[in-house]
């Protein structure tokens, strides 16, 4: 079959929303968004346990150590979903491991900001697990196979881990006044860099364009970004606690909440690598990496010695 003839089917396929899968026919520069956002997005479950396992030695009570500690693993399992997914796309994972500890490859921006007390604990789950709902209900849709597989999965725990920090912010908002101002603080630190998570306003979206007409992406960054802030603004309101944006405001017209300049400037110096926590998070990535040198090897040793011990047993069969 032509190449023109294989990519008009690709094309039909996505219209009629039938997933791709990975022996299917794509575009290279699909295969390509796709190895770069699925990998992106597995280092940032992988980076985002750092911040969160800060805090696992001073969780505040035997309850909240066992959630967190569940929620941290839980990101680990979604980060090797996520890089099962990608494998299918031809990439190893040596290859998006070596990138990431090289400081080539991307992670989400939030992972950059420090976790100063235990507050932030809650504010990450309400607010950035939120957020990550909000962009990853909308990749359940999306037109690779495996990658809207794995986020069904992913959304329903991110589900839990954005009620288990809401519940500690609600528990903190109602506690002593140091308590509140605990968490009235974690959500002035927070509020803005989650709203980054979501990527450059669409005007500056280079991608998004053509993930869109690939059904990659089914929202923008804006829209995505939009939702998310009708949806946490009365969650603020519930538990008593104030957005820290004095341009917020209900805009009756438009059916949306107004809010107000994001600081651009703050987003991109984070992204290239000069956010508060950048050169610590990957220092801590490489430590972990190095130390687990002896664990892949003594691994990779057993899987030898398994696969020979195999060979050996259906050699003698046959003979
Ligand atoms: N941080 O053209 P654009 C989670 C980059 S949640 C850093 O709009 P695209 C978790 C972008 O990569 C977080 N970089 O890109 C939650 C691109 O650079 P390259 C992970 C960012 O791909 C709780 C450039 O800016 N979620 O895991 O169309 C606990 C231009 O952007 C960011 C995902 O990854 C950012 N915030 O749209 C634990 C979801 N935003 O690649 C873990 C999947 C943008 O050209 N990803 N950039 O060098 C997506 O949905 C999309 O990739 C994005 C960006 C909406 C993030």
């Amino acid at each position: 079959m032509s190449e023109s003839s294989m990519l008009k089917r690709f094309e039909d396929k996505i219209q009629r929303e039938i997933k791709i899968e990975p022996r299917d026919w794509m575009p290279d520069e699909y295969r390509k968004t796709l190895v770069r956002q699925i990998s992106q997005h597995a280092h940032s479950e992988i980076v985002g346990m750092l911040p969160e396992g800060n805090w696992v030695t001073r969780a505040p009570s035997m309850r909240r150590k066992v959630a967190l500690i569940a929620k941290v693993q839980d990101e680990a399992g979604h980060g090797l979903y996520l890089y099962s997914a990608a494998e299918t796309l031809g990439t190893s994972r040596k290859e998006m491991i070596d990138d990431l500890h090289s400081g080539k490859a991307k992670y989400s921006s939030i992972f950059n900001y420090p976790t100063l007390s235990w507050a932030d604990i809650g504010a990450i789950g309400w607010l950035v697990d939120g957020a990550a709902i909000i962009n990853q209900v909308m990749l359940c849709r999306t037109s690779y196979g495996p990658y809207a597989r794995a986020m069904v999965r992913i959304c329903k725990e991110e589900s839990f881990h954005q009620r288990q920090g809401y519940e500690i912010m609600l528990t903190l908002a109602r506690g002593s006044e140091e308590q509140k101002a605990m968490a009235q603080d974690a959500l002035n630190r927070w509020w803005w860099p989650s709203l980054m998570m979501f990527g450059p306003p669409d005007h500056e979206s280079k991608h998004s364009a053509q993930s869109m007409a690939w059904k990659i992406k089914r929202k923008s960054n804006d829209e995505l970004r939009q939702s998310f802030v009708d949806a946490t603004v009365p969650q603020a309101k519930l538990i008593d606690l104030v957005i820290p944006d004095p341009d917020l405001k209900w805009n009756e017209d438009r059916g949306h909440y107004d809010f107000g300049e994001i600081d651009w400037e703050e987003f991109w110096n984070v992204v290239k690598g000069n956010g508060p926590c950048n050169k610590q998070r990957l220092e801590a990535r490489n430590k972990a990496h190095d130390e687990g040198k002896w664990v892949r090897e003594a691994a990779a040793a057993f899987a030898e010695k398994q696969a020979t011990r195999r060979k050996d047993v259906q050699q003698k069969i046959a003979s």
